[in-house]
């Protein structure tokens, strides 16, 4: 091989290197600086007014929405709706507002109640005779607050208007 050839294929790396790779990887550096901004963004929109309560974090709005937008509202704060996995998280779900959404729904199978990270219901706090899918159209669960602490749940139309509580767990 002559000194051109090798000086030559040297050049055609480096041109390759500068007009394509390095291109791309600027490229992909930005976006993913992008998405981790993004993330930063999602979580300090998260964080500016949480509570933080054995191991979960908690965040409510003055907003009344429905349950599909209530969920949207959490998800978009890298959350969801409201998991009660306890007596003590029930009644601390009662402290963010009269009537409020909580995570749970038997839209996909009638009857079948399951919290939005699929798992299905295991300790309920229902009002008494509910749940009553009243009129056939009652698939989203409310928790409202009353002296009855643990027996203050309703199924009602996932389009009616109640308060969120997200939960974003760690
Ligand atoms: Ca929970
Ligand atoms: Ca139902
Ligand atoms: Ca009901």
């Amino acid at each position: 091989m002559s000194d051109t050839e090798n000086k030559n294929g040297n050049v055609s790396f480096y041109k390759v290197y500068v007009n394509i790779c390095f291109p791309l990887y600027m490229i992909l550096a930005f976006f993913t600086k992008m998405f981790e901004i993004n993330k930063v963004i999602k979580l300090s929109k998260f964080i500016t007014n949480w509570n933080f309560v054995n191991g979960s974090f908690y965040l409510s709005d003055t907003s009344m929405l429905s349950w599909k937008n209530s969920r949207q509202y959490c998800l978009d704060r890298g959350a969801d709706l409201i998991i009660i996995n306890s007596p003590e998280e029930q009644e601390f779900a009662m402290t963010f507002g009269e009537r409020s959404w909580i995570g749970l729904t038997d839209a996909q199978q009638e009857g079948v109640w399951r919290w939005v990270d699929g798992s299905p219901l295991t300790t309920s706090f229902w009002f008494p005779d509910e749940p009553n899918n009243d009129k056939g159209n009652e698939d989203c669960v409310e928790v409202i607050r009353s002296k009855a602490k643990h027996a203050n749940w309703n199924d009602l139309p996932c389009d009616d208007l109640r308060k969120v509580i997200c939960e974003k767990t760690l």
